[in-house]
């Protein structure tokens, strides 16, 4: 098997406009999105192609940070001596494609000239936003013995949840023979699938499409010529099936989307759970991320209670509860954050800076003293002053600021801004 998955490339849908993580997505794309304290979103499908000993991957953007490059330079640098590489391909105007990708299967396209310098059998497409540790190698094994053109791995859900993805119908033999993108509540009755005893107990009756697709080459060069074709969801999926052979894989493990604020924001502070269902202690199932050779975190008089803390930290702070503390965070004395993924900060200030800060009346990088901050996101490079406020919940409205979005109640204080002291949200 492992000289089959070396027929294999990797294509990682790294984001469209970005929106529904807007704010985190305001100043770099989505794949640079900080997530459990020291990773990035793109980590997650990344490390999942590694575990599966799958090494040649390109990471497909609208738009290309230099944060984004600097973490997969410095990140996935494999020796000169192999094949193996993480590429990210940006969306670029060219006199061919005036435009930026018009969906999932339009970024695909685009870059196909990429893709086929490289010698490969079978592409696996993969989301950007979605947290879960699978093996693809198995997923290509049953792809090959099945003798299919294309797979998808899929997955039981509910009746709250089948709207929100693709759901599909299969045979006896796991053949996908029906397919719908995101159907209506009404027709839900219609799209009912045969499920294990257990799922039926939890109410997951159907059978949804997790966006992970393997595609055989000379089909998905064959797809991929009709232009008039943009997403994979909507149109190509749905035009295959019956002309095609299309495998059902289905998947049992933990898998979440995490491509909206309150997904994301759930997924995070899920890792604070006793067991959580995303194992980050998994010596076979690495997640891996930049080595930043930080110094140890350093505390003082601070009670934490089921957090996750990174390295690098300056914590004074009188209570930290079930919050996710990023690399480089600083949190000032009898400060009380509860429920909260703070994500850190990309460099230390320095003592002149931090004197000049307390001089000049402006709050030092982090979290000041005697602040409450409860049910937030506190992006990077804040500057959050003394005694601030911050309490989200459901009784707040959606809005949009300067300084921050209240999003389903999640409150996300900008990457960079400056919260003056006694501020109150
Ligand atoms: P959605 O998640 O709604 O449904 P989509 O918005 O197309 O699908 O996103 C899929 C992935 O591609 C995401 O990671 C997204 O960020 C990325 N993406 C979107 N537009 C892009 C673009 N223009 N360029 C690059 N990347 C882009 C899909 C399927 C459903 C399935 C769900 C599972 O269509 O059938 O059920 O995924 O989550
Ligand atoms: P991370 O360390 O979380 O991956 P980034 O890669 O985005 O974060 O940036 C971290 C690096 O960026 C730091 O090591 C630092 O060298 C540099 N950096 C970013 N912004 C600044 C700044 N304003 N001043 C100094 N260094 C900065």
């Amino acid at each position: 098997m492992k000289s089959k998955r070396k027929n294999v490339v990797a294509i990682i849908l790294g984001g469209g406009q970005g929106s529904r993580l807007y704010p985190l997505t305001a100043s770099r794309s989505k794949p640079a999105v900080p997530i459990g304290g020291k990773y990035r979103l793109v980590d997650i499908p990344i490390s999942n192609c590694l575990n599966s000993d799958i090494y040649k991957m390109f990471v497909l953007t609208q738009f290309n940070s230099a944060s984004l490059n600097a973490h997969i330079k410095n990140t996935y640098n494999f020796s000169i001596f192999s094949r193996s590489f993480v590429d990210i391909l940006a969306a670029e105007q060219t006199p061919d494609n005036p435009t930026w990708f018009q969906g999932t299967a339009d970024a695909v396209r685009q870059c196909m000239p990429h893709f086929l310098n490289h010698d490969f059998e079978y592409a696996l497409i993969l989301s950007g936003d979605q947290l879960y540790q699978m093996d693809f190698g198995s997923m290509l094994e049953a792809h090959i013995d099945a003798g299919a053109d294309i797979s998808i791995a899929t997955l039981p859900v509910n009746d709250k949840d089948a709207p929100e993805f693709g759901i599909l119908k299969t045979n006896s033999e796991n053949s996908i023979v029906s397919f719908i993108e995101k159907p209506a509540k009404e027709l839900l009755p219609e799209w009912k699938s045969e499920v294990s005893d257990e799922m039926k107990i939890l109410g997951k009756h159907y059978l949804a499409s997790m966006g992970i697709y393997i595609f055989n080459r000379k089909l998905l060069v064959e797809l991929m010529s009709n232009p008039e074709t943009k997403d994979f969801g909507k149109e190509i999926i749905p035009q295959a099936v019956g002309n095609k052979k299309l495998l059902s894989y289905q998947y049992e493990g933990y898998w979440t989307d995490i491509g909206n604020i309150d997904s994301f924001f759930e997924a995070n502070i899920g890792l604070t759970d006793d067991l959580p269902q995303f194992n980050l202690f998994d010596d076979n199932n690495k997640i891996y991320t930049r080595p930043r050779l930080l110094p140890p975190s350093k505390f003082h008089k601070t009670m934490i209670e089921k957090s996750v803390i990174s390295e690098g930290c300056i914590l004074r702070a009188k209570e930290i509860t079930k919050s996710v503390i990023g690399n480089r965070s600083r949190i000032g004395e009898d400060t009380v954050i509860k429920n909260t993924y703070v994500m850190g900060n990309d460099f230390y200030q320095n003592i002149e800076d931090i004197k000049h800060d307390i001089e000049n009346d402006i709050p030092v990088i982090g979290i000041g003293e005697r602040c409450f901050i409860d049910n937030a996101i506190v992006d990077k490079n804040s500057r959050i002053g003394n005694d601030v406020y911050i309490k989200g919940g459901k009784h707040l409205a959606d809005t949009t600021n300067d300084l921050y979005c209240i999003k389903e109640g999640i409150i996300v204080i900008r990457k960079g801004a400056i919260i003056p002291n006694n501020f109150k949200i």
